[in-house]
Formats: C-alpha cells, sequence, structure tokens
C-alpha cells in the first residue's frame, strides 16, 4: 500500500527573523564535518564532526581561565564544536557595578570559539542567582528596570555571536508544587519571565532564545510539568520563546529515567527547539550517556547535547567523575558511548539493555505508513526523517528527484536502485524513524515516500 508523506508547511523557526544566522551557523558546522557514503552510517571521530554529520552540535562549557591550558585547548578544539562560558556571561560577571560592563572573559571564549567554527549558546541573561550585590539588593520596579536594561545590554553586545541564548534560567521551585522559584525577580512581577523573553527579542532577533532548568529531564515531575505549561502559554500568546534547555545534571539523587525522550519529543511538539544544556552524570555511566545522546537523537528539534565541561577536573562536581574525559585528558568508556551513539553505532562492551527481538505487531507483506518530516536545513542540503507506524519491522521506499543525490543515512539499512534515486530502507532494530540527508543540487523538491510494507 503507498502511503504519501504528509505536509509540513510550519515555519521551522517562528515569526522570528533568526533563519539567516542559525542556517549560517549550520552550513559552518556541515563544513566541519566528514565526507561520507550513502548507505553509510555516520563516521565521524570526533564528537563535534559526528554530531554535524546528524545536523547537530556537540558542545562543552568553557572556562575563560582554562584557555592557556594546553592539555584543554588541545580536546577543545579536537572535539567539541559548540561552547557555552561557564560563568563569564552570567549577571555578576558582566555587569559588576549597575552599568558598567565587563565583557574580557566572555569575549575571549566567543572569539577562541568563533575563530575555529564553533557556535556559542549564551549563558544566562536573567538568574535568581549569581546576582552581583547591588542587584541582590534591589527590588520591585527598580529590579525589573534593571533586569531588562541588563537583558538588552548584554544580548546586544553579543548580537551576532551568540546562536542561542539562555534568557532565563532555573525560575521553578524544586519540589512538587510546580510554583515559581521566589526570588527578588519573581517577586517583581509574575511576568518578569516573558518581560525578559521580549526584551532579549528586541535586542537580539536573531538568536535562538532558551528557558533553561534543571530538574526539568523526568516527564512526571511536577517541576517539568510546570514548565511545560509555562513554554505552552508563552507559544499560544506569541511570547518569543524558541527553545529549552534541559540541564540534564544526573546523579544519584536525580537520576536520568526513561522518560527523557518523551520529556523531550513532548516540548518539542509545543513547536520549541530543545537542547541538553549542562550534561553531566555521576560516574559517567557508558548507557546512560548514551541513552541521553539516542533520546536527543530520536526527536528532530533536538539541536544538541552540552556537556558541563571537558575533564573530570574541570567539572563543578568533580569528586563524581560525571565527565567524558578523566583528569589527564584521557577518553572514558562514556566518551566511546556517545561518539558510537552519534555515529549510530553500538559499543561492544555495553549489551543492550532491551531485549533484541520483539515480535512483529503486523504480519509480513502487510502495509504500515511512512510520514516524511523536513529536518534541518542547509545551504546545500537537507534532512528529512521518516517515522513509521504499523509495524516494527519494515520496508519503506523513498524517492528523490535528480539531480538530488541522498548522502548519508540513519537508523536504518538502505540498500539503492541503479539510477541512486530510490532508495530502499529497512528496519534494523533502532526503532520506528529514519533519517537520511539529500544533496539539493539545485533541486529543494521534497523527497517522496512510495510505500511501506511490513517485513
Ligand atoms: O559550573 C558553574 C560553577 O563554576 C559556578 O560556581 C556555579 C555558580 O555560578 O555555576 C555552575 O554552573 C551552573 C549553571 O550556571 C546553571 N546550572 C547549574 C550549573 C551547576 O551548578
Amino acid at each position: 500500500m503507498i502511503e504519501r508523506c504528509q505536509e509540513d508547511a510550519r515555519p521551522r523557526f517562528g515569526p522570528r527573523a533568526r533563519t539567516a544566522v542559525v542556517l549560517a551557523a549550520a552550513a559552518l558546522l556541515a563544513a566541519t564535518s566528514a565526507a561520507f557514503l550513502p548507505g553509510t552510517a555516520s563516521a565521524g571521530t570526533t564528537l563535534g564532526a559526528s554530531a554535524a554529520e546528524k545536523g547537530r552540535y556537540f558542545g562543552t562549557a568553557v572556562a575563560a581561565n582554562k584557555l592557556s591550558d594546553s592539555a584543554y585547548t588541545t580536546i577543545l578544539n579536537r572535539e567539541f564544536n559548540s561552547v557555552t562560558p561557564e560563568n563569564e556571561m552570567k549577571i555578576d560577571a558582566t555587569e559588576p557595578q549597575q552599568g558598567r560592563f565587563s565583557y574580557g572573559a566572555a569575549d575571549q571564549i566567543v572569539s577562541h570559539a568563533r575563530s575555529r567554527g564553533m557556535s556559542v549558546r549564551g549563558h544566562t541573561l536573567a538568574w535568581h542567582s549569581q546576582q552581583p550585590g547591588w542587584m541582590q539588593s534591589m527590588s520591585g520596579s527598580a529590579l525589573r528596570q534593571a533586569m531588562l536594561n541588563h537583558v538588552t545590554q548584554v544580548a546586544t553586545h553579543f548580537r551576532g555571536q551568540v546562536v542561542a541564548w539562555d534568557v532565563v534560567n532555573e525560575a521553578f521551585a524544586d519540589g512538587s508544587s510546580g510554583a515559581r522559584r521566589d526570588s527578588n525577580l519573581q517577586r517583581t512581577g509574575n511576568d518578569w519571565i516573558e518581560a525578559a523573553f521580549r526584551a532579549a527579542d528586541a535586542a537580539d532577533p536573531n538568536a535562538k532564545l532558551c528557558y533553561n532548568d534543571y530538574n526539568t529531564d523526568n516527564w512526571t515531575h511536577a517541576k517539568t510539568q510546570a514548565v511545560y505549561n509555562m513554554v505552552r502559554d508563552f507559544k499560544s500568546r506569541g511570547v518569543p520563546i524558541d527553545c529549552v534547555g534541559f540541564q540534564s545534571h544526573f546523579n544519584n539523587d536525580s537520576p536520568y529515567n526513561s522518560n527523557y525522550r518523551t520529556t523531550l519529543s513532548s516540548f518539542a511538539a509545543l513547536g520549541v527547539d530543545v537542547q541538553v544544556t549542562e550534561l553531566d552524570i555521576q560516574g559517567a555511566p557508558a548507557n546512560t550517556y548514551r541513552a541521553v545522546v539516542e533520546d536527543c537523537l530520536a526527536v528532530a528539534r533536538c539541536n544538541g547535547v552540552t556537556v558541563w565541561g571537558i575533564r573530570d577536573s574541570d567539572s563543578w562536581r568533580a569528586s563524581q567523575t560525571p565527565l567524558l574525559f578523566n583528569n589527564s585528558g584521557q577518553k572514558k568508556a562514556a566518551y566511546d558511548a556517545v561518539l558510537a551513539a552519534l555515529n549510530n553505532g553500538t559499543t561492544p562492551t555495553d549489551p543492550p539493555t532491551t531485549p533484541p527481538t520483539t515480535p512483529p505487531t503486523n504480519p509480513p507483506g502487510g502495509s504500515c505508513t511512512a510520514t516524511l518530516q523536513d529536518g534541518t536545513r542547509w545551504g546545500d542540503r537537507f534532512n528529512s526523517t521518516v517515522t513509521v507506524s504499523g509495524a516494527s519491522s519494515w520496508t519503506v521506499v523513498v524517492a528523490v528527484t535528480s539531480p538530488q543525490k541522498i548522502s548519508s543515512t540513519w537508523n536504518g539499512s538502505p540498500t539503492w536502485d541503479s539510477s541512486g534515486n530510490v532508495m530502499t530502507m529497512r528496519s534494523n532494530g533502532s526503532g520506528n524513524s529514519f533519517g537520511f540527508t539529500t544533496m539539493a543540487n539545485g533541486n529543494w523538491n521534497r523527497p517522496v515516500v512510495q510505500s511501506c510494507t511490513a517485513s
């Protein structure tokens, strides 16, 4: 049975005119990725290159005072294609005295990153914590004005250099209340968050504007639901929010849960991008790191993953050894798991946690439904994802229009007809969706799903 792809005409970045900068950044990342052939899994050898092959970034928090440590910069420059200043863009760093702005350390990181083709996430414009003394002692309309001026000045200074901003950080309370966190900013009025987003939007219309928080990873938690409701409300009222950051500081008290993918996809379904912004995991278990990356890759609007430091010794939780490199800068098992997940391979040392085979839900030869969705678009190519329902084991035929060429695929086993324009993709146990990159060669027609067969 033939199922045609469904139209999805939503603008990818909403009404705000930020597409050009985002596409330029994506093209830059794509240009750094390795070449690879039709039908093969990605074969990147670094986190950044492998992520770029999947249309994503892989980033790290960076501390300016470590940029003189060559062991640190060797790993940074080799592995990562996105950076987040760990402390240098915070309020106490950028406006230590009211009205006197200080950008030296942040500029140093931005310059290091951009001169090497890495993108920058800005962190953070409005936060209850790390406020300079003068702001801590303010309240009411004076504080509201000072906060908005800070957002405006800092976002203006970095305009064009920061791809995404954590506009507001950690504004919800822990625990089961689902309430806003009490803070001097919250006491200026419940609309302080949307006011901050509007100020950031006016100052830098091309940056993606994110809300960022921790302990919002588990879909069932009250805090997660509270942030979800806020984002849904913002989208319905036209508040300029583009993305949600999930810090993802996992430890024994706040562990990874397999519903993380549901969290990411549920937020994405509200019409925002999602990003893993501060990942670290106590003990750095390879399986959990891999699961986080796979969850992000499974959600089309998950733009990338940032780990919160390079070596364990760089971590704010160094004693928990939560990062991908040990104190000597050597790759840990978690590194191999992340790279393999990005390349869509498996790690031999880690047995699968789910049974290898599940009985087919549909008899062989029956029909299934395959829906094609647009993914990231660069200057010369674009990604597409196909989601299959109605069969756990399937064969989907997709055609592109000459002179288009499919240059890479993921999450399936492809074969090709003699023209190279018709791809038969078979499920390979990676789940119910697969993706591919099409070189446009001047033709931007959408690929067409020709058939879906249960097998
Ligand atoms: O890693 C950061 C650490 O060096 C700082 O002392 C601390 C306070 O500003 O902030 C840490 O980063 C935090 C981030 O800004 C927001 N989410 C939680 C992070 C870990 O505390």
